[in-house]
Protein backbone atom coordinates (compact mmCIF):
# COMPACT_ATOMS: atom_id res chain seq x y z
CA UNK A 1 0.00 0.00 0.00
CA UNK A 2 0.98 3.47 -0.98
CA UNK A 3 0.28 6.17 1.89
CA UNK A 4 0.24 9.87 0.38
CA UNK A 5 -0.52 12.38 3.63
CA UNK A 6 -1.04 15.86 2.70
CA UNK A 7 -1.16 18.14 5.68
CA UNK A 8 0.23 21.39 7.34
CA UNK A 9 1.89 19.41 9.97
CA UNK A 10 3.73 16.23 8.42
CA UNK A 11 5.87 16.18 11.69
CA UNK A 12 2.56 15.14 13.83
CA UNK A 13 3.30 11.81 11.71
CA UNK A 14 6.75 11.46 11.74
CA UNK A 15 6.95 9.59 15.29
CA UNK A 16 4.26 7.46 15.21
CA UNK A 17 5.04 5.82 11.82
CA UNK A 18 8.48 5.29 13.02
CA UNK A 19 7.62 3.07 15.60
CA UNK A 20 6.23 -0.57 16.12
CA UNK A 21 3.90 -2.42 13.59
CA UNK A 22 4.18 0.26 11.29
CA UNK A 23 7.62 0.70 10.94
CA UNK A 24 7.88 -2.75 10.49
CA UNK A 25 5.07 -2.69 7.86
CA UNK A 26 7.17 -0.13 6.16
CA UNK A 27 10.84 -1.77 6.48
CA UNK A 28 9.45 -4.93 4.99
CA UNK A 29 7.48 -3.01 2.05
CA UNK A 30 4.64 -3.55 3.02
CA UNK A 31 3.24 -0.05 3.55
CA UNK A 32 5.05 3.43 1.83
CA UNK A 33 3.92 6.51 3.47
CA UNK A 34 5.27 9.38 1.79
CA UNK A 35 4.21 13.42 3.79
CA UNK A 36 3.57 16.34 1.37
CA UNK A 37 3.80 19.59 3.67
CA UNK A 38 0.61 21.43 1.94
CA UNK A 39 2.76 24.77 2.53
CA UNK A 40 5.21 23.65 -0.23
CA UNK A 41 2.58 24.27 -2.48
CA UNK A 42 1.76 28.31 -1.67
CA UNK A 43 3.41 30.23 -4.00
CA UNK A 44 3.23 33.73 -2.40
CA UNK A 45 5.84 35.17 -0.88
CA UNK A 46 4.50 34.05 2.82
CA UNK A 47 3.22 30.45 1.73
CA UNK A 48 -0.10 31.59 2.84
CA UNK A 49 -2.87 28.74 3.21
CA UNK A 50 -5.66 29.84 4.50
CA UNK A 51 -7.35 32.96 4.35
CA UNK A 52 -11.09 34.49 5.70
CA UNK A 53 -14.57 33.13 4.67
CA UNK A 54 -16.54 34.54 1.90
CA UNK A 55 -19.46 36.36 4.16
CA UNK A 56 -17.71 36.62 7.45
CA UNK A 57 -18.20 34.68 10.19
CA UNK A 58 -14.44 34.55 11.71
CA UNK A 59 -12.65 31.24 11.47
CA UNK A 60 -9.95 30.55 8.32
CA UNK A 61 -10.42 28.65 5.54
CA UNK A 62 -7.67 26.49 4.02
CA UNK A 63 -7.44 27.38 0.59
CA UNK A 64 -8.14 25.55 -2.60
CA UNK A 65 -4.94 26.89 -4.78
CA UNK A 66 -2.19 24.99 -2.66
CA UNK A 67 -3.99 21.80 -2.15
CA UNK A 68 -5.20 21.05 -5.54
CA UNK A 69 -1.41 21.73 -6.53
CA UNK A 70 -0.28 19.37 -4.20
CA UNK A 71 -2.20 16.74 -4.49
CA UNK A 72 -1.91 16.70 -8.64
CA UNK A 73 1.94 17.11 -8.58
CA UNK A 74 1.80 14.08 -6.38
CA UNK A 75 -1.04 11.80 -7.74
CA UNK A 76 -1.81 13.88 -11.53
CA UNK A 77 -4.71 15.36 -12.76
CA UNK A 78 -6.97 13.46 -12.72
CA UNK A 79 -5.51 11.96 -9.35
CA UNK A 80 -5.19 8.51 -9.88
CA UNK A 81 -6.42 6.94 -6.79
CA UNK A 82 -8.78 8.09 -3.76
CA UNK A 83 -8.41 11.16 -2.55
CA UNK A 84 -9.33 10.80 1.41
CA UNK A 85 -10.57 14.17 3.29
CA UNK A 86 -10.70 13.70 7.11
CA UNK A 87 -13.43 15.73 8.29
CA UNK A 88 -16.06 15.88 11.07
CA UNK A 89 -18.74 15.89 8.19
CA UNK A 90 -17.60 12.60 6.73
CA UNK A 91 -19.00 9.20 6.60
CA UNK A 92 -18.18 6.73 9.90
CA UNK A 93 -15.29 5.22 9.97
CA UNK A 94 -15.56 1.61 10.70
CA UNK A 95 -13.69 -1.94 10.49
CA UNK A 96 -15.71 -2.70 7.63
CA UNK A 97 -14.71 0.69 5.69
CA UNK A 98 -10.76 0.14 6.86
CA UNK A 99 -11.35 -3.23 5.44
CA UNK A 100 -12.54 -1.42 2.03
CA UNK A 101 -9.92 0.62 1.89
CA UNK A 102 -7.03 -1.53 2.40
CA UNK A 103 -7.75 -3.46 -1.02
CA UNK A 104 -6.85 -0.34 -2.71
CA UNK A 105 -3.08 0.25 -3.79
CA UNK A 106 -2.94 3.61 -3.18
CA UNK A 107 -4.77 6.17 -0.57
CA UNK A 108 -4.57 10.35 -0.70
CA UNK A 109 -4.94 11.17 2.98
CA UNK A 110 -6.30 15.18 3.13
CA UNK A 111 -5.69 16.66 6.21
CA UNK A 112 -8.09 19.39 6.57
CA UNK A 113 -7.37 22.58 9.22
CA UNK A 114 -8.35 25.59 10.64
CA UNK A 115 -12.62 26.23 10.48
CA UNK A 116 -12.54 24.24 6.84
CA UNK A 117 -11.39 23.23 3.36
CA UNK A 118 -13.10 25.39 0.28
CA UNK A 119 -15.80 23.60 -0.65
CA UNK A 120 -14.55 23.39 -4.44
CA UNK A 121 -11.99 20.89 -3.03
CA UNK A 122 -14.71 19.06 -1.73
CA UNK A 123 -16.88 19.05 -4.99
CA UNK A 124 -13.64 18.53 -7.38
CA UNK A 125 -10.52 16.98 -5.85
CA UNK A 126 -12.11 14.71 -3.01
CA UNK A 127 -13.42 11.26 -3.69
CA UNK A 128 -14.69 10.36 -0.11
CA UNK A 129 -14.88 11.69 3.48
CA UNK A 130 -14.19 10.03 6.22
CA UNK A 131 -14.51 10.92 10.00
CA UNK A 132 -13.68 9.01 12.97
CA UNK A 133 -16.43 9.83 15.48
CA UNK A 134 -18.67 12.20 16.32
CA UNK A 135 -16.96 14.88 18.48
CA UNK A 136 -14.49 17.53 17.30
CA UNK A 137 -10.30 17.99 16.74
CA UNK A 138 -8.82 20.98 15.47
CA UNK A 139 -7.00 18.93 12.61
CA UNK A 140 -7.54 15.75 10.19
CA UNK A 141 -3.93 14.71 11.11
CA UNK A 142 -4.74 12.03 14.11
CA UNK A 143 -7.58 11.22 12.31
CA UNK A 144 -5.29 10.22 9.25
CA UNK A 145 -3.07 8.31 11.97
CA UNK A 146 -5.81 6.65 12.91
CA UNK A 147 -6.93 5.49 9.01
CA UNK A 148 -3.54 4.86 8.46
CA UNK A 149 -2.95 2.82 11.56
CA UNK A 150 -6.24 0.44 10.70
CA UNK A 151 -5.56 -0.14 7.25
CA UNK A 152 -1.72 -0.92 7.65
CA UNK A 153 -2.41 -3.68 10.11
CA UNK A 154 -4.76 -5.06 7.44
CA UNK A 155 -1.90 -5.52 4.91
CA UNK A 156 -1.13 -9.03 3.80
CA UNK A 157 1.82 -9.95 5.96
CA UNK A 158 2.07 -7.10 8.45
CA UNK A 159 0.65 -9.02 11.58
CA UNK A 160 2.72 -12.23 12.27
CA UNK A 161 -0.34 -13.83 12.86
CA UNK A 162 -2.57 -14.22 9.23
CA UNK A 163 -5.66 -14.95 11.37
CA UNK A 164 -5.14 -11.96 13.74
CA UNK A 165 -7.65 -9.56 11.93
CA UNK A 166 -10.45 -12.22 11.81
CA UNK A 167 -9.66 -12.48 15.86
CA UNK A 168 -10.24 -8.65 16.73
CA UNK A 169 -12.89 -7.03 18.18
CA UNK A 170 -15.69 -5.91 15.73
CA UNK A 171 -14.21 -8.26 12.94
CA UNK A 172 -17.21 -10.36 13.29
CA UNK A 173 -19.38 -7.78 14.55
CA UNK A 174 -18.18 -8.74 18.31
CA UNK A 175 -15.97 -7.24 20.47
CA UNK A 176 -13.53 -9.57 21.71
CA UNK A 177 -13.46 -12.12 24.83
CA UNK A 178 -10.81 -11.24 27.71
CA UNK A 179 -7.24 -11.86 27.76
CA UNK A 180 -4.83 -13.10 30.77
CA UNK A 181 -1.66 -14.25 30.75
CA UNK A 182 0.96 -15.35 33.76
CA UNK A 183 0.80 -15.57 36.34
CA UNK A 184 -2.14 -17.87 37.19
CA UNK A 185 -2.95 -15.75 40.53
CA UNK A 186 -2.31 -12.18 40.99
CA UNK A 187 -3.13 -10.65 43.96
CA UNK A 188 -5.50 -13.69 44.88
CA UNK A 189 -7.14 -12.84 41.30
CA UNK A 190 -7.36 -16.20 39.26
CA UNK A 191 -7.33 -16.84 35.54
CA UNK A 192 -10.77 -18.63 34.60
CA UNK A 193 -10.49 -22.15 35.10
CA UNK A 194 -11.08 -23.10 31.44
CA UNK A 195 -8.56 -21.39 29.96
CA UNK A 196 -5.70 -23.59 32.06
CA UNK A 197 -8.23 -27.04 30.94
CA UNK A 198 -6.41 -27.39 27.70
CA UNK A 199 -9.76 -28.18 26.43
CA UNK A 200 -9.67 -26.27 22.75
CA UNK A 201 -13.63 -26.89 22.20
CA UNK A 202 -14.62 -25.35 25.64
CA UNK A 203 -12.12 -22.92 25.72
CA UNK A 204 -13.64 -21.84 21.99
CA UNK A 205 -17.20 -22.06 23.52
CA UNK A 206 -16.34 -19.56 26.36
CA UNK A 207 -14.52 -17.34 24.52
CA UNK A 208 -17.19 -17.04 22.20
CA UNK A 209 -20.15 -16.52 24.99
CA UNK A 210 -17.88 -14.09 26.42
CA UNK A 211 -17.82 -12.14 23.26
CA UNK A 212 -21.30 -12.36 23.01
CA UNK A 213 -21.92 -11.48 26.21
CA UNK A 214 -19.43 -8.02 26.46
CA UNK A 215 -21.40 -7.48 23.45
CA UNK A 216 -24.55 -7.71 24.69
CA UNK A 217 -23.68 -5.57 27.61
CA UNK A 218 -21.26 -3.13 26.58
CA UNK A 219 -23.01 -2.34 22.55
CA UNK A 220 -26.47 -3.84 22.31
CA UNK A 221 -26.66 -1.23 18.94
CA UNK A 222 -23.35 -4.01 17.42
CA UNK A 223 -26.12 -7.22 17.77
CA UNK A 224 -28.33 -5.76 15.48
CA UNK A 225 -25.42 -6.04 12.71
CA UNK A 226 -23.85 -9.31 13.71
CA UNK A 227 -23.75 -12.93 12.55
CA UNK A 228 -25.77 -15.08 15.67
CA UNK A 229 -26.43 -18.40 15.68
CA UNK A 230 -29.51 -20.14 16.76
CA UNK A 231 -27.26 -21.04 20.56
CA UNK A 232 -26.80 -16.56 20.22
CA UNK A 233 -29.96 -15.99 20.04
CA UNK A 234 -30.96 -18.54 22.92
CA UNK A 235 -28.08 -17.15 25.12
CA UNK A 236 -29.08 -13.44 24.90
CA UNK A 237 -32.51 -14.60 25.71
CA UNK A 238 -31.43 -16.59 28.69
CA UNK A 239 -29.77 -13.66 29.89
CA UNK A 240 -32.48 -10.80 28.82
CA UNK A 241 -34.64 -12.99 31.04
CA UNK A 242 -32.11 -12.56 33.92
CA UNK A 243 -32.10 -9.48 33.57
CA UNK A 244 -36.05 -9.38 33.81
CA UNK A 245 -36.36 -11.28 36.98
CA UNK A 246 -33.35 -9.33 38.59
CA UNK A 247 -35.42 -5.64 37.62
CA UNK A 248 -37.95 -7.84 39.76
CL1 LIG B 1 -11.58 13.42 10.40
N1 LIG B 1 -11.40 15.75 11.60
C1 LIG B 1 -11.68 16.60 12.59
N2 LIG B 1 -11.18 17.84 12.55
N3 LIG B 1 -12.41 16.28 13.64
C2 LIG B 1 -12.88 15.03 13.66
C3 LIG B 1 -12.63 14.10 12.67
C4 LIG B 1 -11.89 14.50 11.62
N4 LIG B 1 -13.26 12.95 12.98
C5 LIG B 1 -13.86 13.18 14.15
N5 LIG B 1 -13.64 14.43 14.56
Amino acid sequence: MHFDIFTLFPEVFTPYIAVSIIARARERGLAEIHLHNIRDWATDRHHVVDDEPYGGGGGMVMKPEPVFAAVESVLGSPPRAPVILLTPQGRLFTQAVARELAAFPRLALLCGRYEGVDERVRQHLVTDEISIGDYVLTGGELAALVVLDAVTRLLPGVLGDPDAPAKDSHANGLLEHPHYTRPPVFRGWEVPEVLRSGDHARIARWRHEQSLRRTWERRPDLLARAPLSEEDHALIARWEAERRADRG
